[in-house]
């Protein structure tokens, strides 16, 4: 955040399409403990995520109307990365695991996921249905992100490892939304879904604890966490 007002205000002019608004990016206010960003535009979505590697969350956001993703790292650079279309769903993750947040969309007719990794190498694979929600995360704590999939169908969970090798398990009910995290704390992400209709928490540890917690009352959150 060391970037002067103008100077970012002359970056976010530069980046953003040619005729388009004058927003994107205007520093509102920064003290000790406490930061306002203006970053992003209606329609936008947001993508937190390391993707300059220095160990802090930049802001980021995919804009689905022209497949270009935005970001102010958090070491001052202002960059963009074009991938995905319009009814992509972005799932940004560190698949390579060099601790940079690599570009990541799902394309939910195909069912293929594009992954432009941070060191350069581009992947696709085709894991899903269109039905399914995408939840990445490091089900195997090999601190590569993997791929997977929630079938709300059948509750089912669909991952495949950063090895290739794939596994599915039951968890969650119809209804549910995923919420993955490392809720056990083990380095490995945990199957997790929370109900809306009872506001409770529902995670299958990957330590071997399940745990439930009912926090949030029904239908009060409505996070945008299935993107
Ligand atoms: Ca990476
Ligand atoms: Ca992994
Ligand atoms: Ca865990």
């Amino acid at each position: 955040m060391s970037l002067s007002m103008a100077t970012t205000t002359a970056m976010a002019k530069r980046m953003l399409p040619s005729g388009g608004p004058a927003q994107g990016l205007v520093r509102a206010a920064s003290t000790e403990g406490y930061i306002a960003y203006h970053w992003g535009q209606f329609n936008d979505i947001p993508v937190p995520g390391d993707y300059d590697g220095d160990g802090k969350c930049d802001f980021a956001v995919w804009r689905p109307a022209n497949g270009v993703w935005y970001i102010a790292g958090s070491s001052g650079g202002v960059f963009q990365h074009s991938l995905g279309l319009p009814d992509d769903k972005p799932v940004p993750g560190d698949y390579d695991g060099d601790g940079k947040t690599d570009f990541a969309v799902w394309r939910p007719a195909t069912g293929i996921w594009y992954i432009h990794g941070s060191q350069g190498i581009a992947k696709e694979f085709q894991w899903g249905a269109s039905t399914d929600i995408p939840v990445p995360g490091d089900f195997d704590g090999d601190k590569k992100v993997d791929i997977a999939v929630w079938r709300p169908g059948n509750t089912h969970w669909y991952i495949v490892g950063s090895t290739g090798a794939w596994r599915s398990s039951p968890w969650g009910t119809q209804g549910d939304v995923p919420v993955v995290g490392d809720y056990d704390g083990d380095g490995k992400t945990d199957l997790a879904v929370w109900r809306p209709d009872l506001g409770m928490w529902s995670i299958s540890g990957s330590a071997g604890m399940n745990i439930s917690k009912q926090l949030g009352a029904p239908e009060m959150c409505r996070f945008p966490l299935v993107r």
